[in-house]
């Protein structure tokens, strides 16, 4: 027998482990949160249904003039369940109506950032219990739609803060809301005055690049920074153009297809947030978000505890 021959007899099967974890993740489906922020009306819970192809979120802001405006700390949650060929896809969507609402909108952001720390220390109380599951849910917010007024002005002072504090704490992804209200001129410089604040306010947003990106990923990241904000429009109605059914929202001087790209970015978002980097936003989340907030809860942890180990000591005992 060559050495050939023995290698060639000596196939011990471990090529297979890409298809056994396949299937073991296709029977536990995927799990994606996504919190939506923005201003009432801006088309928060629109775009999600067409992100999304369905009727999702019913969670409605204020639907009538009377009606008051709802406090931010309201902070709604839907859970729903997709499947795309067989692969099965939890989404929750945290809807914050409100935000931005109030004339005064001094710590509007403080319900926000304190329900994504919620869940962090959800997520880690239950990883640190001594008969802990086998099987953690992961209910820790993976993205950040971050809704932009499409004024074609500038950011306003507090969104520029929204999503500084947004940005430490969770993978912040903006977008410009209802981009058919802005012509292509006004957007494309709206997009770029909006990048050149994002850099002078430093903010850093959703993709960075890490050690574990490879060229090809940090060249895709690249070209997504270029692209940010999307300028999106949502519809979740169907018009029908050359016969055939799509998503558009219709008006006297014409249709914008949703699904076009020259006629906004949608496609470009959903590509992105689901096509090439769903992965990637749940894998940063827990290696870059939830990393940093655990090391810091389990250094104050122990601090706390090796100062009642010590007080006895202290006391002469
Ligand atoms: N022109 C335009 N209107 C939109 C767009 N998306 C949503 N709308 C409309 O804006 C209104 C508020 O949308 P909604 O999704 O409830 O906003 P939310 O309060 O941010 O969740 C609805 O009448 C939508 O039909 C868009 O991209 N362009
Ligand atoms: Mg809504």
């Amino acid at each position: 027998m060559s050495v050939q021959e023995i290698l060639a007899s000596s196939y011990v099967g471990f090529d297979t482990i890409t298809q056994q974890i396949e299937h073991k993740l296709l029977k536990r489906g995927f799990q994606f949160n996504v919190i939506v922020v923005g201003q009432t009306g801006l088309g928060k819970s629109t775009l999600i249904n067409t992100l999304f192809a369905s009727h999702l979120v019913d969670s409605k802001g204020r639907l009538e003039a009377e009606e008051p405006v709802r406090s931010t700390t309201e902070i709604l949650e839907n859970s729903h369940i997709i499947t795309e060929n067989g692969v099965k896809l939890r989404l929750n969507i945290v809807d914050t109506p409100g935000y931005g609402d109030l004339i005064n909108n001094e710590g509007c952001w403080e319900p926000i950032i304190k329900c994504i720390k919620d869940r962090h220390s959800a997520y880690l109380r239950k990883e640190l219990t001594a008969m802990r599951e086998k099987y953690i849910q992961d209910t820790r917010i993976h993205c950040c739609l971050f809704f932009i007024n499409p004024t074609g002005h500038s950011l306003k002072p507090i969104d520029v803060i929204v999503m500084k504090k947004l940005s430490e704490v969770v993978n912040v992804v903006p977008v410009i809301a209802k981009s058919d209200s802005l012509t292509l001129e006004e957007r494309a410089a709206f997009k770029e005055r909006i990048r050149a604040e994002l850099a002078y306010h430093q903010i850093r947003l959703y993709p960075i690049d890490t050690d574990e990106h490879d060229e090809e990923e940090q060249a895709l990241n690249a070209r997504i920074r270029e692209m940010i904000p999307f300028a999106v429009v949502g519809s979740q109605t169907n018009v029908i153009i050359d016969g055939k059914p799509v998503r558009g929202r219709k008006n006297r001087y014409g249709v914008v297809n949703v699904e076009d790209e020259r006629h906004c970015e949608f496609v470009y978002l959903r590509n992105f947030l689901t096509r090439t980097h769903l992965q990637d936003l749940i894998e940063s989340t827990a290696l870059n978000h939830y990393e940093a907030f655990r090391s810091k809860q389990l250094l104050a942890l122990k601090e706390s505890s090796s100062g009642k180990v010590q007080s006895p000591v202290q006391n002469g005992a």
